[in-house]
């Protein structure tokens, strides 16, 4: 499994940057995020969550967990309506938070070939893949709260931290 990059770890800031080869260590690192998305109970994975910075992107919606979908150097090419989604990332581990996006989106892509592909997608699937995209620019769902709803998050994540630290310290002990 690969490990994944928390909230406020200036990488997850990182531009990604156009996948231009599609060869072994592609479908390597393909397979590496779909494994750690699954492990991790993730619905979507963005190579710069696991600190890779190129455009690739990662979603499983389905409840059977056996429908994975790779997007490589997606771009939305059409959006319209609205919709608001309680949104969770891996990256900013127990928040939960209300973000607006988009209702309808047109993706075009490439497969782990570079096999260009494009489609429609509504609902939870939109949601999910225009997420992902924001990793890829850089951005987080916690960059649409305000800035004291963001002080907050950062120190309950540091909180949170500082009791993990604490307990792995006590269990040393016994
Ligand atoms: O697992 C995830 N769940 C989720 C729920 C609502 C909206 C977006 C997501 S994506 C997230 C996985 C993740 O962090 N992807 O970047
Ligand atoms: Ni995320």
């Amino acid at each position: 499994m690969l490990e994944i990059l928390e909230f406020p770890d200036p990488r997850l800031r990182t531009v990604a940057k156009p996948v231009e080869v599609f060869d072994l260590e592609l479908g390597e690192l393909i397979d590496a995020m779909l494994e750690t998305m699954y492990e991790a109970n993730g619905i979507g994975l963005a190579a710069t969550q696991v600190n890779r910075h190129i455009r690739l992107l990662v979603l499983d919606i389905s409840e059977a967990r056996n429908e994975p979908k790779i997007y490589v150097n997606p771009q939305i090419t059409n959006s319209e309506g609205q919709q608001v989604y309680e949104e969770g990332c891996l990256s900013v581990p127990g928040i939960y938070a209300n973000v607006k996006r988009a209702d309808r989106i047109i993706v075009q892509a490439q497969d782990r070939e570079g096999k260009p592909f494009e489609e429609e997608l509504d609902g939870l699937h939109a949601v999910c893949l225009q997420h992902e995209m924001d990793h890829l620019a850089g951005k987080l769902f916690v960059d649409y709260l305000s800035p004291l709803k963001r002080q907050l998050v950062r120190k309950k994540l540091e909180k949170g931290r500082r009791q993990a630290e604490q307990e792995e310290a006590t269990a040393s002990l016994i």
